[in-house]
């Protein structure tokens, strides 16, 4: 094939996604994408992590890309994706599949890994361990001896909260959420946050904010014009959903001081939430802020989580900046913090294009 690659090298010449636009469904290469997105699945869940993100970034490409791929030197050219997966989508390119990805699809040890690693608070590592130990069903995990707390309420609301971390793919993924199911929870939250503080601003972020179908959970941002407001906020907001009934368990809370807060300094809490007209419980994730974190939050917890790591690379390595969903900092020591109040004031200072969330799906 003689075709020339004219690629737009602002968005395609790139290893970081954040500076091109990935839609939620390609446009082109989707059964590619596919395949190689049940190949990232069985890295992730074998805890092969560096080699699941090449295939993350490799996905990120093709999602973005202006055409169906046809030809081997086309492949050759496009930054991010190196010679092993390189051969795999050649090898798609002759015979319409990846051998490989229908074996994992048959494969009953990626399954049941990939069912353990959908346990709240069991990790792939745990997975993986539980799966040597011989275990192959919900039943063998309950019966495991040391279960910490986070696994314990995991297993006990496995059949609500399973969704959470299940690919849309997955034979086990039956009750994500639709856009509905999500709007349903987010009226209802709103209704009672404004009726215990009018002053409250809310924001969906998330997978929902980026347009997703599917959705593992509902993750919004609450924040206060009054940051005197601010501290008592979530446990007042927690109190009022939970005698209101919704609110049936606490999965997962972290204060703003916490150091252990391994995704940044904002409060939050993460919870089971009954949903009324499916009687399901669905994870719903606070995320509180002040006025002045608002910004970074938004931009922080809308995701993808591939264009967050592409973000805080490219503020990095590029800009000499660090960008966290509690702020944005010069990387120097001390650092010293950004005032930024908008979403894309934060993407001019960064100097990254404007995307819509719609477009952040890589
Ligand atoms: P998630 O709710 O885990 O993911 P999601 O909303 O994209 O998809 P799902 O439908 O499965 O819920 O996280 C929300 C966003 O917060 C995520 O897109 C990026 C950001 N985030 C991180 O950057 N790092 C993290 O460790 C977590 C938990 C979230
Ligand atoms: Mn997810
Ligand atoms: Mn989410
Ligand atoms: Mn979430």
């Amino acid at each position: 094939d003689g075709r020339d690659v004219d690629l737009d090298p602002r968005f395609l010449n790139t290893s970081y996604e954040c500076l091109r636009p990935t839609p939620l469904k390609p446009k082109f290469n989707a059964k590619l994408v596919e395949l190689l997105e049940v190949i990232e699945r069985a890295r992730e869940v074998n805890d092969q992590w560096r080699n699941a993100l090449s295939y993350r970034r490799a996905i990120a490409v093709l999602k973005s890309y202006p055409r169906d791929i046809i030809s081997h030197k086309e492949i050759k050219k496009i930054r991010g994706i190196g010679s092993k997966i390189g051969y795999q989508i050649e090898s798609y390119l002759r015979t319409g599949t990846i051998t490989e990805a229908e074996h994992i699809l048959q494969d009953k040890r990626f399954h049941t890994l990939e069912l353990f690693a959908s346990i709240f608070g069991v990790g792939f590592k745990t997975a993986l361990s539980w799966y040597r130990k011989g275990y192959r069903t919900i039943e063998d995990c309950k019966n495991h001896p040391n279960l910490t707390k986070a696994q314990q309420l995991g297993l006990q609301l496995f059949d609500d909260l399973r969704e959470k971390t299940l690919p849309q793919n997955s034979p086990f993924s039956k009750r994500r959420m639709s856009r509905e199911d999500v709007e349903e929870i987010y009226n209802i939250i709103k209704e009672n946050v404004k009726k215990l503080d009018p002053g409250c601003v809310l924001q969906p972020v998330g997978g929902y904010r980026r347009g997703k179908e599917l959705n593992g959970d509902l993750d919004l941002i609450i924040s206060h014009p009054d940051e005197e407001r601010v501290p008592s906020l979530l446990n007042d907001v927690i109190t009022t959903l939970t005698e209101g009934g919704y609110i049936k368990n606490l999965l997962y809370r972290a204060r703003s001081e916490s150091r252990t807060g391994i995704i940044d300094h904002l409060e939050k809490c993460f919870v089971a939430f009954l949903q009324p007209s499916t009687q399901i419980k669905r994870q719903v994730d606070f995320i509180i802020a002040t006025q002045s974190q608002f910004a970074s939050a938004l931009v922080g917890w809308t995701g993808s989580r591939q264009y967050e790591r592409s973000l805080r690379r490219y503020a990095k390595r590029e800009k000499k900046m660090v960008f966290a969903s509690h702020g944005l900092f010069t990387n120097t020591k001390p650092r010293i913090l950004i005032p930024t109040s908008t979403e894309r004031e934060i993407f001019d200072i960064l100097g990254v294009p404007w995307l819509e969330p719609e477009m952040r799906n890589c």
